[in-house]
């Protein structure tokens, strides 16, 4: 009789936990399993929920048998437990056990790991430039998409690099992610195993716009996969960010700023006018570049609100005598300065600081240029 308490926790915690096993695995946790590395982790994941949840359900009955059970009851107020010293055989259960459990869920993890980051042979290379706050995807033939594409069933290397601060490259469908940081190259292994298109998300605070920093993959069949790259343009336009070819430097066109720049943009003028062009300049705000994440422009079917409303709000702000002599005369200068130094004059109901100061050294000038002459032919 003397163990009748103990017996009757055991079978409330052999009820609890054949309970809420089931419960626990049947909630669904993760989105739909969309590469071979997520189905490890969930299986690696269902494996933590059995060994934690009896933990879980032991400690509570413990916990909630006692109060029910030994609770003081009137009179006893004045009254002690028994003064129990010391009991080793409990000591030394209550830490093998959990030391060895600790040690297997470790190694079962860390084989996990091993696994989900094996180099596989026949991989491709897929390049992910991050920067405040797009998303951009190169492959090996030089083909750039600020949506990225995928062969299922085909591993594929992301190289991760950020061009201004650390953001996160992750597709909750794939269950894995990693950190894209300045300065160096980040590696992540992803099997696709199921033709789907699933959002593709930042998970690293990076500024104003970062939950606006999204993007979508689509994976495909290897054919339609490979009919998609044959159907883009090889070589195009290097990531938003890459710096100025022949180190053509970042200036205020029309400013008369050194000879060298209005000579380099004189030449991209005349050698490449459609890289300038409103349509390039389209291209790069509704994608690379990021701008449509914080602007609202019905022409690029742009609806951010962090920033003005640049279908009102150019036209009015670029006319101010303020603006003028800070931004320049012309709509074009003042759409210039407002991309390279974006504090130098700032709307009403503006605070500096959330517009990335940074696009006269991520931006080509050429980038630059088409991105004044399609807002510019907007605002006229
Ligand atoms: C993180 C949000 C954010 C992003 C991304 C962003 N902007 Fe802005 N933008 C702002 C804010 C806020 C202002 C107002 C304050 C200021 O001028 O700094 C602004 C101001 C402007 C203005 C001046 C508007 C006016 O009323 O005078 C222009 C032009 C502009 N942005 C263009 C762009 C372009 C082009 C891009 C992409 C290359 C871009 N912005 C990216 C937030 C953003
Ligand atoms: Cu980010």
């Amino acid at each position: 009789m003397r163990n009748r308490p103990l017996l009757q926790m055991l079978a409330i915690a052999v009820i609890g936990v054949a309970i809420l096993i089931p419960l626990a695995l049947i909630v669904p946790w993760f989105p739909s399993q969309g590469s071979r590395q997520a189905g490890n982790v969930r299986t690696l994941y269902d494996v933590l929920l059995i060994a934690s949840v009896p933990i879980f359900v032991i400690v509570l009955t413990v916990v909630g048998f006692s109060v029910w059970k030994f609770h003081m009851k009137p009179g006893e107020e004045e009254k002690d437990g028994p003064p129990i010293h010391g009991n080793t055989r409990l000591e030394v259960v209550w830490t093998v056990m959990p030391a060895i459990l600790i040690i297997s869920l470790c190694t079962y993890a860390y084989t996990v790991l091993r696994s989900n980051e094996a180099t596989k042979k026949d991989a491709m290379t897929v390049n992910v430039t991050t920067r405040q706050f797009a998303f951009e995807f190169s492959y090996p033939n030089g083909v750039v998409s600020p949506i990225l594409y995928l062969p299922n069933d085909r591993p594929v290397v992301f190289n991760l690099h950020s061009l201004d601060v650390v953001h996160s490259f992750f597709v909750p469908n794939f269950s894995v992610k990693l950190d894209a940081v300045p300065g160096i190259t980040t590696t992540l292994r992803i099997t696709p195993d199921k033709i789907g298109t699933y959002p593709v998300e930042c998970t690293e605070l990076c500024g104003a716009g970062h939950s606006l920093m999204r993007s979508t993959v689509i994976v495909q069949t290897p054919a339609n996969f490979a009919a998609w790259l044959g159907s883009q343009k090889p070589n195009g336009p290097p990531p938003v960010g890459t710096p100025p070819p022949n180190g053509a430097a970042p200036g205020i066109p029309g400013s008369g700023a050194t000879a060298s720049s209005s000579a380099s943009s004189a030449t991209s003028s005349t050698s490449s006018s459609s890289a300038t062009g409103a349509a390039a300049g389209k291209a790069l705000f509704t994608g690379s570049a990021g701008c449509s994440s914080c602007h609202t422009l019905a022409a690029a079917g742009a609806t951010g609100t962090v920033g003005p409303d640049l279908d009102t709000r150019l036209r009015t702000d670029c006319a101010t005598a303020a603006s003028k002599a800070i931004r320049g005369a012309t709509l074009e200068e003042c759409i210039h300065t407002a991309i390279t130094k974006p504090y130098a004059y700032l709307p009403h109901g503006y605070a500096a600081g959330i517009m990335p100061a940074t696009f006269s050294k991520t931006l080509t000038q050429t980038q630059i240029q088409s991105l004044v002459n399609f807002l510019a032919s907007m605002a006229k």
